[in-house]
């Protein structure tokens, strides 16, 4: 590619995936609201808030591919997650579709099915169950990603990413953890492949100890290399097990579950 934009490019993943990607694009365009220090030689720096339509459409011209993680990453007030998540993904589609369809990575999350039970194994077919308004706006994410695709062809990632931190940091993450190497890797295959469409994929490494399948998507030929069944020692020794009837270790979405809905600006 001549030109990658990366959204949210200041915030965790972004700063790691800032590095890791810069091998796929002559050019790295970064995008946040928030500082994102100097620009190195293969970057260009370019402030945005998501919710500004025109700044949004000017941020995309020129772009040939879109890794999206700005936006709000946890729960939070509804007009917050309507700015960066709702406004936010709305903006980024209609900029995709004025400016030649460049593929687009969503990270969407599993907070789009957090109400699974932990026992229960998923595919990505089944009925979403978010687990807060956050969830909710990965929903309608992927809903405008699919509705796009098929009006107009824009092909896009759905990204259901579990939890992409260096290592694992708690039992949950036994099963939701995505190393940063494997995310990296499979973003390098959604823009590898000849023909993507709009596959929602599960953003996990190959853990043993998985919740959900992703053997549809056979065909981006991506090979996740950790597990985090590595660590199950250390986290045993380490980290304290949650109750049995705890949530965080009832539901597929952890703690979210147990968010309340947060007045205006919360
Ligand atoms: P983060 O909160 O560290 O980064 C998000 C960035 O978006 C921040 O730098 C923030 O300033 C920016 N942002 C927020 N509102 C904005 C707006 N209106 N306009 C422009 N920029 C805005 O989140 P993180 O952990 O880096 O996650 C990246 C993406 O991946 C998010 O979309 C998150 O929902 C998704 N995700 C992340 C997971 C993880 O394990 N880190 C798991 C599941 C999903
Ligand atoms: C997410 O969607 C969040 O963005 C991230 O901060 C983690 O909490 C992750 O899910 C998770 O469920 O571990």
């Amino acid at each position: 590619m001549k030109r990658l934009l990366i959204t949210g490019a200041a915030g965790g993943l972004g700063s790691v995936m800032r590095r890791r990607l810069a091998p796929l694009a002559q050019v790295l365009r970064l995008s946040d609201i928030a500082d994102m220090g100097p620009a190195a030689a293969n970057e260009e720096i370019v402030p945005c808030d998501l919710a500004d339509g025109a700044a949004v459409a000017r941020l995309v011209e020129g772009c040939d591919g879109i890794v999206h993680l700005g936006g709000i990453s946890v729960e939070r007030s509804y007009g917050l997650i309507r700015a960066g998540n709702i406004d936010g993904v709305f903006n980024l589609y209609e900029a995709a579709r004025a400016h030649g369809r460049p593929r687009i990575v969503f990270a969407s999350s599993n907070h789009t099915v957090g109400f699974y039970r932990q026992e229960e194994r998923l595919t990505a077919d089944m009925p979403t169950r978010p687990d807060g308004l956050y969830g909710v706006s990965k929903v309608f994410g992927e809903a405008l990603a699919h509705m796009y695709h098929d009006k107009f062809g824009q092909e896009s990632a759905l990204v259901r990413i579990g939890s992409c931190t260096e290592k694992p940091l708690n039992h949950r993450m036994l099963s939701t953890w995505i190393s940063p190497r494997d995310f990296a890797s499979l973003i390098e295959r959604v823009f590898s492949v000849p023909r993507l469409g709009c596959p929602v994929i599960w953003g996990i490494s190959a853990n043993a100890a998985g919740w959900w399948d992703n053997s549809h998507i056979g065909y981006l030929g991506w090979r996740p290399q950790d597990n985090a069944e590595d660590w199950r020692s250390e986290l045993d020794a380490t980290v304290p097990r949650p109750a049995p009837d705890d949530p965080v270790a009832e539901f597929q979405g952890g703690v979210f579950t147990r968010d309340p809905i947060y007045a205006e600006n919360g």
